[in-house]
């Protein structure tokens, strides 16, 4: 489980005026009150969505406001209300009042809302201040603020692709491609201390959640290196890349760095062993990596799809496919959900996809 977290302000729009106004007409001297009520301001409500994925698009806007109310008119005509803003966030996202730091509310279930900063109320007209003594009142309520809160979003995100791999295959490298996570990358082995995350776009409107591993060893089972400690985290991963050095300069074959990530794996858990795996030659940006990759695509007899990374190559593909394979999974996990459209961040160059 990975977090990813932001920090909004929501303001409820603010209440319209009432109005003070008096009754108008040719030959009526002195007409009753008829100012409007203003209209109420509009709330801030957040829905819980199976369409979006990852809180990366909400915390890009600091500030959400709703629209304010329209304040009354004459002949007693009513402001109209100010529309609501419904900020779409992911199902089991949390949210804390990010003053307090105490939990408001879970959004567990798909279409669950809540009304997290009211609008004001729109103001009285003049009339309602009228009475038997005081008949042409000069006063009018005006409209109330609304609500302003500060919170902080927090979703555990479940990772749908995992990334496994020997120190060095590029797995980091691969992440800062395909998001906007920052990573370390280094040319030593076990650059990656900790997992991470990063919410890859794929096309306009969807994305994948890639987790990002330390590297595996040859021993990993038996505490070698930094263990499996953190294969749990892509434990319900619907699809794992195992990444391979094919470049002439890998520390090993691909073939046997192939081999000894797979046996690691089934040490630590058959069920994971199992998944849906898929194998990605990286580094794959000249005649004999090109050549090492076909060569291990013979010798397992299964696809090896072949990246350049720093080149932005095969990502593209890689990605599409594996967006196909993941949609079949959230279907299963969404039931009657219909296909997730997903906020996916604006702002990667398009070389990068
Ligand atoms: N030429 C080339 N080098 C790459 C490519 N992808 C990664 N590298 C290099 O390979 C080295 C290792 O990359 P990382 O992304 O840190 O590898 P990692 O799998 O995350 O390694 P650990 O975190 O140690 O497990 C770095 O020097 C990268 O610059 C690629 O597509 N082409
Ligand atoms: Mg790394």
């Amino acid at each position: 489980m990975f977090r990813d977290e932001c920090v909004i302000e929501v303001t409820g729009g603010r209440g319209g005026d009432g109005v003070i106004s008096f009754h108008r007409e040719k030959f009526v001297q002195r007409g009753g009150p008829d100012g409007g009520d203003g209209g109420d301001g509009g709330d801030v409500v957040f829905v819980a969505s199976p369409h979006v994925n990852s809180l990366l698009a909400i915390g890009r806007a600091h500030k959400y406001q709703a629209e304010g109310g329209e304040q009354g008119g004459p002949k007693k005509c009513f402001g109209k209300s100010g529309a609501d803003v419904e900020i779409e966030v992911p199902v089991g996202t949390q949210i804390f009042d990010a003053r307090r730091d105490n939990l408001l509310r879970d959004l567990t279930e798909p279409g669950q809302r809540l009304v997290i900063a009211r609008g004001g109320r729109g103001g009285r007209g003049n009339p309602h201040f009228a009475n038997a003594v005081r008949q042409a009142p000069r006063i009018a309520e005006p409209g109330t603020a609304g609500e302003q809160r500060l919170v902080r979003l927090e979703l555990k995100l479940l990772a749908e692709i995992g990334l496994v791999g020997l120190p060095n295959a590029g797995k980091s490298t691969f992440l800062a491609c395909v998001s906007q996570a920052r990573p370390k990358i280094a040319d030593y082995p076990f650059t990656t201390l900790v997992p991470g995350v990063g919410v890859a776009p794929v096309g306009d409107a969807d994305s994948l959640v890639i987790a990002d591993l330390p590297g595996l060893i040859e021993g990993a089972s038996d505490g070698v290196g930094l263990g499996l400690q953190f294969l749990r985290h892509v434990e319900r991963c619907p699809l794992l890349f195992q990444l391979v050095d094919v470049s002439p300069e890998a520390a090993q074959a691909p073939l046997a760095a192939f081999q000894v990530i797979d046996a690691e794996l089934a040490q630590y858990s058959p069920e994971l062993a199992a998944r849906p795996r898929w194998i990605v030659a990286t580094k794959c940006e000249s005649a004999p990596a090109e050549a090492r990759a076909a060569e291990l695509e013979q010798a397992l007899g299964r696809k090896v799809w072949r990246i350049a990374a720093v080149r932005g190559v095969g990502l593209r593909e890689l990605l599409g496919a594996a967006l196909a394979e993941v949609r079949a999974w959230r279907r299963l996990r969404f039931p009657g959900a219909q296909e997730p459209v997903r906020h996916a961040p604006l702002s990667v160059p398009p070389h990068r996809l």
